[in-house]
């Protein structure tokens, strides 16, 4: 297939592209019933050669095709892409399938049938954890969401993909009407902060004495392919860290102004628990890592720097208390060397921006707004010439393509809905250049594949998932993004099926041992639901 679309579709109004490897002149053709007929037919234009694909491409520019129904395109050498959808609504059961993944990873309950359909399972992970430097010291830790295909849990991370889902919801709370069909639904709580408590009540068991967050609660090894109740390793509370507690003060915090509307017990104590990791890294101001023991190969999440996860908190807690101590710290830590644009768990710096920007109140200084407004649009405007460079329209350069490169996409399809927000009226360049992220995850790549399971006719469909593996049901749950395109995989197979000198964008495999290619988690699920609740917010 040499013609690459969104396989899930677009809005009536918005820009509509093809990548296709030919030239010369393409149609839409519409699809009713058994037949197809042309109803648009454009000259595809010249892009050139494509560095991170090693393609030579053309556009096929549609977007004159309003009319909802279902199409394909054809290019001028006659072959023809996936069908999609025009229409309104596209991106609605998307949004509600990417949220409804997290159910799938709850720990420490059963799936019930009634909510996870054939995908349901007998309860996981009950046992208490030991502290990994002290066996003899146990804790009550059960809840929250497995990690990723593994059974692991981990601070960061998880405080990322909730701040994710907390941000999608007060800024969009209109696209969260629809109800996830999870145990508390109906509760008149909104579905996805159900499913974020869930994360949250266990966030708040992970938390010492002095108000640290330990970095992770994880098995030894990794488990082998077995579902999770099957997995009886005993599990760990390993050594609080600096960045997992600066994180956890600032998720804390975000999340007790958010559910203070619904439960205001529940808010005073993540308000209490974001109060006591702050100071915690008061008494802790250098930096505290984490690396995994010689004999534990299970997630480590390191990182070298603890910065941006103090700007994060600092900033979260001036927004939620606007006390001047934490003023002091922001307008500190905002003259670090930091990025301030990034959404991912090594980079959390982009959230003090979301935080600071989207306070209706203004607590956070003129400066420390202003500086923050400038390093979101010279990042959004950096990313829109990547994006309009790129023969794919995707905001990537060839040295972008890491593990969990999909994670990258959406978290610069995240900064860009931040800068189209801001810029109001002149957002629409942003606020495109967004949507041709999505694009780009739902089939608009080299590969042809729709990222997200069970959305477009050519979804991937072997996430390297435990239960998918196990579960014996053919198809995995729907709404899973793939970590996607590693230009160094780090897997055997991926080694082995991926010749040296692969382009970026094409390595990639839809294997299930592909754990650096083909992962799931949730921190790559939650900013594909930032980015359709936007979408999805009128
Ligand atoms: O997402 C993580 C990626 O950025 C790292 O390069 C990689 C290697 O350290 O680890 C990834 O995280 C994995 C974690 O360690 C355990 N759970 C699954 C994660 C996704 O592959
Ligand atoms: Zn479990």
């Amino acid at each position: 297939m040499a013609v690459y679309c969104d396989q899930v579709g677009y809005r009536p109004a918005d820009r509509k592209t093809a990548v296709t490897t030919a030239g010369g002149r393409f149609s839409i053709l519409r699809v009713q019933g058994e037949t197809a007929h042309t109803v648009f037919e454009g000259a595809a234009i010249d892009r050139g050669m494509d560095s991170a694909s090693g393609d030579h491409v053309y556009t096929a520019d549609f977007s004159e095709v309003t009319q909802e129904g279902v199409y394909y395109v054809q290019n001028g050498a006659g072959e023809t892409s996936h069908r999609f959808r025009i229409g309104q609504d596209v991106y609605r059961a998307l949004q509600r399938d990417l949220t409804k993944a997290l159910y799938y990873q709850r720990c420490g309950c059963a799936l019930e049938e009634r909510y996870a359909g054939e995908y349901k399972h007998s309860c996981c992970h009950t046992e208490d954890a030991a502290l990994w430097e002290d066996h003899s010291v146990l804790r009550k830790v059960q809840g929250g969401w497995h990690d990723a295909g593994d059974y692991g849990r981990y601070v960061s991370p998880a405080a990322v993909a909730a701040a994710h889902l907390l941000y999608a919801f007060s800024l969009f709370p209109e696209s969260f009407g629809e109800s996830l069909n999870i145990p508390e639904s109906g509760n008149g709580v909104p579905d996805v902060l159900n499913e974020c408590r869930y994360e949250l009540e266990w966030l708040l068991k992970m938390q010492d004495d002095e108000g640290g967050a330990y970095h992770k609660l994880t098995a030894e090894r990794h488990a082998d392919f077995i579902m999770p109740e099957d997995d009886k390793d005993p599990f760990y509370l390993f050594p609080v860290s600096s960045m997992a507690t600066a994180d956890y003060a600032a998720v804390m915090a975000l999340a007790s102004r958010v559910y203070r509307a619904y439960d205001a017990a529940f808010a005073d104590r993540l308000f209490d628990a974001a109060l006591g990791a702050w100071s915690w890294l008061e008494k802790h101001p250098q930096y505290v890592g984490f690396h995994n023991p010689a004999s534990c190969n299970t997630g480590e999440y390191d990182d070298d720097c603890d910065l941006d996860e103090r700007l994060w908190a600092a900033a979260e807690l001036l927004v939620t208390t606007g006390e001047e101590k934490y003023q002091d710290k922001l307008t500190e830590l905002l003259s670090a060397d930091l990025t301030k644009t990034d959404f991912g768990w090594t980079d959390v710096s982009g959230f003090a921006a979301l935080a600071v920007l989207t306070d209706k109140a203004h607590r956070a200084s003129e400066d420390s707004a202003e500086d923050l407004r400038k390093a979101v649009f010279a990042e959004a405007d950096r990313l829109t010439a990547v994006a309009r460079e790129s023969g794919y329209g995707v905001a990537m350069e060839a040295e972008d393509y890491v593990w969990g490169s999909n994670m990258v996409v959406l978290n610069r399809g995240m900064l860009l809905v931040l800068a189209a927000l801001l810029a109001g009226d002149g957002g629409a360049v942003y606020e495109q250049t967004a949507l041709a992220q999505l694009h780009y995850l739902l089939g608009t790549n080299a590969v042809d594949y729709s990222y997200v399971t069970g959305h477009g006719e050519h979804a991937f469909q072997h996430p390297h998932n435990r239960p998918t593996e196990c579960d014996g049901i053919a198809l995995p749950m729907p709404g899973w993004v793939s970590g996607g395109p590693f230009k160094t995989p780090a897997d055997a197979v991926g080694i082995e099926r991926i010749p040296a000198g692969t382009p970026p964008m094409k390595c990639y495999v839809d294997h299930a041992m592909c754990y650096s290619l083909n992962e799931i988690t949730i921190y790559w699920n939650s900013p594909a639901v930032f980015l359709t609740a936007y979408l999805n917010r009128k």
